[in-house]
């Protein structure tokens, strides 16, 4: 059997990429060695379960599975060396937790442990079968599709909550709930006794969890950078040396701009690190010179006009050009063979001199001119404006917020966000986060009385704020449901970290979210039907006929 992911919105058919390599650019072996690592964590998972239930923990493993899970995000590593390294040192961690688990197992019970346990948590094997086992451990050995299809919902909320509390740990917060639930929810995927309705229940207590990580970022992000304020943007290039920052970590690109100050060299953000612009204590170099480029699937060609150095911190990384190859750095989870990459040093930050020696050598950026993206919405910020919000509520000028969250991509159908935006009336306003927002973010909406017509709240994470800033409404009017606020959700998906902030809404009891450019491939029919029932989710449609509805409260 050779590869089969559907992890994301572009997968093939919307079905499955089942060929020698995905939608992505991902190669069937990176694809089948990503398998056998989510095996390895659920083993790993299932001693890790076992070891808290009798009080001990073993930190380093913890974190370990959450990197692991990271590390398999869509458009995250693409190299086979990486990968096999993660499975390796998965070996080392499981059977650590094992030997914990064992050793105080049999002193508070003064016997040897002799049930039977998983396959996954006891199998050992050499680097040259990794490839044969992991096609009899992959997404299809799940033989019903319901069940199969909660266990990769599970999984994928999974792994999105773990690319935030990765980030969050790294800027020194953790939440063990959250941890906790990560090999909780691993662990169970193998337990051929759960039915449907104990994994739904497992999916909610994901969407719980997605709250609370995204919780713990916001909070992460706010005490190390300030809250963000409303802040322009300038989307061009000036005429010294330039690097350019991808991806979502906001610590990298932190310490990369203490390395780069004072040294003529200008720094500008890509994709999803436009946020960054907006926090005191980034804005504050003032060689954070603004952004440059759009979404991740642009990054060929923007790249390839970016003459200087290029750090990605996270997806979305897309198979590179040979045009910029050579100034392309990858840093934490990031992966591609043979590519510059920047690892921890022993004392645990980053060296970044030689992208800010390439950054001179590479000489002046071509200058070019650009518009100005007003950013910096987080909840807080917005919340400041509570009063004339209310009072345009109140008077009738503003009838609707629309949140248009999540990922963009490379489909066409994608053309319906922009649609939207610009269709709705001059009455709606639309609270935005994630890299969606490079759909409709540089159209001239215009304001109501002063209140722009786009609140960018930031990254995919922060959508988080955009959850606070209804929840908020909803108690300034008294209100006791969250779904009589006039707030509509028009959610575009693309990786996991969007499937972890849906099931994050759902938990909060938001209902009618309208979710595109398409339904989820690993929602199997029967799955849809509990979301629509429970939730009234419902597929995007046409971008007039929902425009209306949207307007209509429907
Ligand atoms: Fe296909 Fe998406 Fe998986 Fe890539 S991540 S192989 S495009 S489903
Ligand atoms: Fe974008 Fe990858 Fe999801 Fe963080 S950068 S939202 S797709």
């Amino acid at each position: 059997m050779g590869m089969f992911c559907f992890q994301c919105q572009e997968t093939l058919k919307n079905i499955g990429c089942n060929v020698k390599k995905g939608m992505c650019g991902k190669p069937s072996d990176i694809s089948d060695y990503q398998d056998l690592l989510i095996y390895v964590l659920k083993g790993l998972s299932i001693w890790g379960e076992r070891a808290r239930s009798l009080g001990i923990r073993n930190k380093q493993a913890d974190i370990f599975v959450i990197e692991g899970l990271f590390s398999t995000i869509t458009n995250a590593n693409f190299d086979p060396e990486a990968i096999t390294e993660f499975i390796n040192q998965g070996f080392s961690y499981r059977d650590q937790y094992k030997e914990l688990f064992l050793k105080a197992y049999s002193e508070k019970t003064g016997q040897s442990f002799d049930e039977d346990v998983h396959d996954a948590a006891t199998f050992e094997m050499d680097p040259e079968n990794y490839l044969q086992k992991a096609a009899d451990v992959g997404i299809l050995a799940t033989e019903n599709e319901d069940i199969r299809s909660l266990r990769e919902l599970l999984i994928y909320g999974i792994k999105g909550a773990a690319a935030y509390a990765d980030h969050a740990y790294v800027l020194n917060q953790e939440n063990l709930d959250v941890t906790d639930f990560m090999q909780k929810g691993l662990a169970a995927t193998l337990d051929d006794s759960l039915t449907m309705a104990d994994l739904i229940g497992l999916v909610m207590e994901c969407g719980r969890i997605s709250v609370d990580v995204m919780a713990l970022l916001d909070r992460a992000n706010t005490d190390a950078y300030g809250i963000p304020e409303i802040t322009e943007v300038n989307t061009g290039l000036s005429p010294e040396p330039g690097i350019l920052v991808s991806g979502h970590d906001l610590l990298d690109l932190e310490e990369l701009l203490k390395q780069s100050q004072g040294k003529g060299i200008k720094v500008y953000t890509h994709g999803e690190m436009l946020p960054a612009n907006a926090y005191p204590e980034l804005k504050k170099y003032t060689h954070l010179a603004g952004n440059f480029g759009s979404a991740w699937y642009n990054q060929a060609k923007e790249f390839e006009k970016f003459s200087g150095p290029i750090v990605m911190t996270t997806n979305c990384l897309i198979p590179p050009k040979k045009s910029y190859k050579d100034r392309l750095y990858t840093t934490g989870v990031v992966g591609w063979p043979n590519m510059k990459h920047i690892a921890k040093n022993a004392g645990g930050s980053k060296d970044f001199s030689q992208v800010i020696e390439q950054a001179l050598a590479c000489g002046n950026l071509d200058e070019q001119k650009g518009d100005k993206l007003t950013i910096g919405f987080h909840h807080q910020t917005v919340l400041s404006l509570a009063g004339p919000i209310i009072e345009a509520i109140k008077g009738g000028d503003i009838k609707r917020f629309v949140v248009m969250a999540g990922c963009d991509g490379r489909h066409k159908e994608r053309e319906y966000f922009t649609d939207v935006a610009k269709k709705l009336p001059q009455s709606a306003v639309i609270l935005t986060a994630g890299c969606a927002k490079y759909r409709y973010n540089t159209l001239d909406l215009g304001d109501i009385k002063g209140i722009p017509r786009i609140l960018d709240a930031g990254q995919c994470n922060d959508s988080y704020s955009l959850a606070v800033i209804a929840l908020k409404l909803k108690e300034a009017f008294g209100l006791d449901d969250i779904n009589d606020l006039p707030i509509s959700y028009d959610i575009a998906w693309y990786e996991q970290k969007a499937v972890c902030v849906l099931l994050g809404l759902l938990y909060l009891g938001v209902k009618g979210i309208r979710l595109g450019p398409t339904l989820p491939a690993f929602l199997s029919p029967n799955v849809i039907n509990v979301l629509v029932e429970n939730f009234d989710i419902k597929p995007t449609g046409e971008a007039q006929a929902d425009v209306d509805a949207i307007m209509a409260g429907a």
